[in-house]
């Protein structure tokens, strides 16, 4: 494991080609500061500007993956003039980031995720869940409406009705459930998650790169547009897919009957 990084509120390692970064306050169950959210985006930075990170893996220290915007740095915050502030320059963009970064990230859940936690984990492209924690929307506990991609996450995925008893009731989900909902991808004993995940995920590192952060981005833009929109999209981003080395390789190794090589180019 290499540290090409020095944050306070994180950790950022790099090894077989997948970036971890853990979120490490652990005595406030990795409560999101202002601080560690600047970090997030930084390190979420290094990763599409660092060819050799393949993938990429967030998680939490201790027993809690993220129990969403840190509370004792909320009086300021929360003031209505400043709110839509914060959540523009902090949480939106760190979202944002995530979705449009062209490399797989996988949501290693080791513990409760709330609020903004939750945002962190709705927004990753895989999620895999210890069989102890479990997910909370929590904003409704504080009087808040959702931010951070929530609402919007959980509608796709659960429809109006379920999204809304959630986030109106703010009850904790257990792994399980997260599972049957469709959620979470995976739900393992908790002294498994992390042989798990680095399976996972050096395996993604091994795979087309590029054909994969062009299958995330047609699965972002397709998702508001009509079938007759999304098929064009679709047949013009081939294009882009069509003309990597990776591309090449996949087929070569194919006709060759040997297994492929990807180099993520
Ligand atoms: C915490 C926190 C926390 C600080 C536990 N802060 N210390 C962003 C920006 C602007 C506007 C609005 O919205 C947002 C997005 C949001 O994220 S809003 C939602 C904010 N999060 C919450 O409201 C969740 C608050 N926490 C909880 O409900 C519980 O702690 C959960 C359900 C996460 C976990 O419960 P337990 O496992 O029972 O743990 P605990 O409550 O005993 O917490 C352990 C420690 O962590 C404790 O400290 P202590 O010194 O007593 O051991 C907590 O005070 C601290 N902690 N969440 N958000």
């Amino acid at each position: 494991m290499q540290t090409i990084h020095t944050f306070t509120q994180l950790n950022f390692d790099v090894g077989q080609g997948v970036a971890t970064i853990t979120l490490n306050r652990p005595e406030q169950l990795n409560a999101l500061t202002s601080a560690m959210t600047g970090e997030l985006l930084a390190a979420f930075k290094t990763c599409a500007s660092e060819e050799t990170i393949r993938c990429v893996v967030l998680t939490g220290a201790g027993r809690g993956f993220s129990a969403g915007q840190d509370l004792t740095e909320f009086g300021q915050l929360s003031q209505p003039r400043h709110i839509t502030r914060h959540l523009r320059q902090g949480y939106n963009r760190l979202i944002l980031a995530m979705r449009e970064l062209e490399k797989p990230i996988l949501a290693k859940v080791n513990g409760v995720a709330a609020g903004a936690g939750l945002g962190l984990v709705l927004a990753a492209d895989m999620v895999i869940l210890s069989d102890k924690a479990s997910l909370v929307t929590a904003f409704i506990g504080i009087g808040l409406a959702p931010d951070s991609g929530v609402s919007w996450h959980l509608q796709r995925v659960l429809g109006p009705a379920r999204a809304f008893e959630l986030l109106a009731t703010g009850r904790k989900i257990k792994a399980e459930e997260a599972l049957q909902l469709g959620l979470v991808n995976h739900v393992v004993p908790a002294e498994m998650l992390d042989a798990t995940v680095e399976n996972i995920a050096v395996r993604l590192a091994q795979a087309p790169t590029r054909g994969i952060g062009l299958t995330k981005r047609v699965l972002n833009r397709t998702a508001t547009m009509s079938l007759a929109q999304a098929l064009d999209y679709e047949a013009q981003i081939q294009a882009i897919a069509a003309s990597t080395d990776d591309h090449q390789e996949g087929v070569q190794a194919f006709l060759q009957k040997r297994p492929p090589k990807f180099t993520g180019k």
